[in-house]
């Protein structure tokens, strides 16, 4: 079991607890152990293998600590299955909704029979919330809303999530003697934000000993489908992963065709099509004259080992798969156009990110630490402002405060620049969460929402444009407001927005953490067509998040941004003429 899928258990867990009416310190425990695991760097499965102290962890105790044994070792936790003889499961997925916490839950379960979110969703239809005391016609509506969200997001996963699941499987595999080559296609490769299903594509010498470690493997639920060259697997956490086993003579065209998007690949085939080509994951074929593209069976095979030969048949440069969506990357790619990406190591420094003056777990001599390691020349401290009080947020004296410090750690330590910054709050009505005088003296203004995401659109366009016209305003923070598979975008014109920002000449922010993600991909080129820049900023809260950069970096390159779009990949000196201009 990953640390991902441990951390799933023990929410569960802390759900179930309070739906029971749990001591709530004793779920809090739950919360936070599962936090704690989510984000540790090493296996805990290695640790219960080494015999490892697990109470030594941040918020893991006595019982935590055995319950992590219990789930590596046996793969289910007693506890769970205890509280499941009490409390239908389905619960658990009736609080994802947004406004459905666990009270909500058990009310309706036990007032109206609601288990799952079908039957709350017959419930709501019949008008049955509504009359439930205290819910009433808008919270019912309300729920048939979250409910519609909650269908068109589920069954994907955040990419992140799903890389801790499949790197290890890619390990295991690896692990193999006659596994010649193995990697990731699909949506996968193309870094999408979130993925449907993982597609393995392997060379193996060995065919049935590879089907047989990858059905094996300890984090599979169940087998799905298991053929001579082809298999599908559940994972525990109900990722499903499809492998293929290919001849070392197709994989390239195997490679281009399942890497996809459909839509890119569709458009390739046409392609190919006008040139008496047909291309499909056995390879690129000549078309005999006169024959039927569709069955190009007997034709000479012109390309398949190699990718980038599958996309020279048809006269294209190799497209990086991050482009391939179908937005104009093969015309460009025909046009000798395509952007030259922006790679992870093009950045100078990080630009967003909290230290312990906020809710930061690092001190800011710490984070530098951070940021000297990972090669950086500068870095920005963004610490929350204010109104963010559960953050402890700064008002303007202890801003003060933390100046003193940067400038002491900035004399002690000359070999990287410490940008003073701030994360400042976009009030409800598009006021700054500081006073003038200290905005202006700080090398990097950030500012963003972090409450009324609910808004009506027009005066929510107009809270943000309010605040991107402020002359100290360098950087629009993770614009949209949203949280993956959790917290839908605001609600807003966006076109207005990154107009707002071109006119003020606001950089717009690409935030790495692989929840925000935010401005997206198709944001970002639009924002990059109105000739807006933009800054990259993990928002790290510690000093492990540094490395989360990698994800903002896929996202960009999904958007065809390169160097010159990217205000941390400037030098230092570079990027202070472009802070000072506004
Ligand atoms: P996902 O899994 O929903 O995140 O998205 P993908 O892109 O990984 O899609 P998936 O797993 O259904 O298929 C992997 C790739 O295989 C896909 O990107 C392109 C290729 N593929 C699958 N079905 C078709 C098809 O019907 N036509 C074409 N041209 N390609 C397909
Ligand atoms: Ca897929
Ligand atoms: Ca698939
Ligand atoms: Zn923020």
């Amino acid at each position: 079991m990953e640390n991902i899928e441990i951390a799933h258990v023990l929410r569960d867990v802390a759900v179930l607890l309070e739906i029971r009416g749990a001591n709530p310190f004793r779920v809090r425990a739950y919360e936070n152990a599962a936090r704690t695991i989510e984000g540790h760097t090493t296996p805990l499965r290695k640790m219960v293998d080494d015999g490892a102290n697990l109470t030594e962890l941040p918020a893991v105790g006595k019982d935590m600590a055995s319950h992590i044994i219990e789930l590596v070792t046996a793969g289910r936790l007693s506890l769970l299955d205890e509280l499941a003889q009490e409390i239908p499961l389905t619960l658990i997925e009736l609080t994802r909704l947004p406004g459905v916490g666990a009270k909500k839950a058990k009310r309706l379960w036990d007032e109206l029979g609601v288990e799952t979110i079908d039957d709350l969703e017959r419930a709501a239809g019949q008008g049955d919330i509504a009359r439930l005391a205290g819910f009433g016609e808008k919270s019912q509506q309300k729920m048939l809303s979250a409910i519609a969200a909650y269908r068109r997001r589920t069954g994907r996963y955040r990419l992140a999530d799903a890389e801790k699941l499949v790197e290890p499987l890619v390990e295991h595999l690896r692990g193999l003697a006659g596994v010649q080559r193995i990697e990731v296609a699909g949506s996968y490769r193309r870094r999408r934000e979130t993925v449907g299903d993982v597609d393995l594509l392997v060379i193996a010498r060995e065919a049935e000993q590879v089907m047989e470690r990858f059905t094996s493997y300890q984090g599979v639920r169940h087998v799905e489908l298991a053929g001579a060259t082809k298999a599908t697997v559940v994972l525990t956490s109900g990722l499903q992963v499809d492998l293929r086993l290919l001849p070392p003579e197709s994989y390239g065209a195997a490679l281009q065709y399942f890497t996809g998007s459909k839509e890119h690949n569709v458009k390739l085939r046409k392609r190919a099509g006008a040139r008496g080509l047909s291309i499909s994951e056995y390879g690129v074929v000549r078309v005999p004259e006169g024959s039927d593209a569709a069955d190009a069976g007997p034709g000479e095979l012109v390309a398949g080992q190699d990718e980038a030969d599958v996309y020279a048949a048809v006269g294209l440069p190799w497209i990086a798969p991050e482009l391939r969506e179908d937005r104009g990357e093969i015309e460009a790619a025909e046009g000798g156009d395509l952007p030259e990406l922006i790679t992870i190591e093009d950045l100078r420094g990080d630009l967003q990110m909290h230290s312990t003056w906020s809710d930061g777990k690092h001190s800011i001599e710490e984070m530098l630490d951070g940021c000297l390691e990972r090669g950086y020349e500068y870095f920005a401290v963004t610490d929350h402002s204010k109104a963010l009080a559960m953050t402890g947020g700064l008002d303007a004296a202890r801003l003060r405060e933390q100046w003193e410090e940067i400038a002491e750690v900035a004399a002690r330590r000359q070999e990287i620049r410490i940008l003073r910054g701030m994360e400042v709050d976009i009030l409800a009505d598009g006021s700054l969460d500081l006073e003038d005088e200290l905005l202006q003296q700080l090398d990097v203004v950030l500012v963003s929402i972090h409450s009324r995401f609910d808004l009506p659109a027009a005066r929510q366009t107009e809270r943000i444009l309010r605040a991107v016209a402020h002359p100290a305003v360098h950087i629009l923070a993770h614009p949209t407001g949203r949280l993956i598979n959790r917290r839908d975008p605001m609600d807003f014109d966006v076109e207005e927005v990154l107009a707002g920002c071109a006119e003020h000449g606001v950089i717009v922010e690409l935030n790495a953490h692989p929840e925000r993600l935010d401005l997206k991909d198709t944001h970002l080129m639009r924002a990059r067509e109105l000739g807006l820049r933009v800054s990259l900023g993990t928002d790290a809260h510690r000093v492990g998040d540094l490395d989360l950069m990698k994800y903002g970096v896929d996202q960009a390159r999904r958007a065809w941004l390169g160097t010159e779009d990217v205000v941390n990949t400037y030098p230092l000196e570079r990027l202070l003429k472009v802070l000072r201009k506004r």
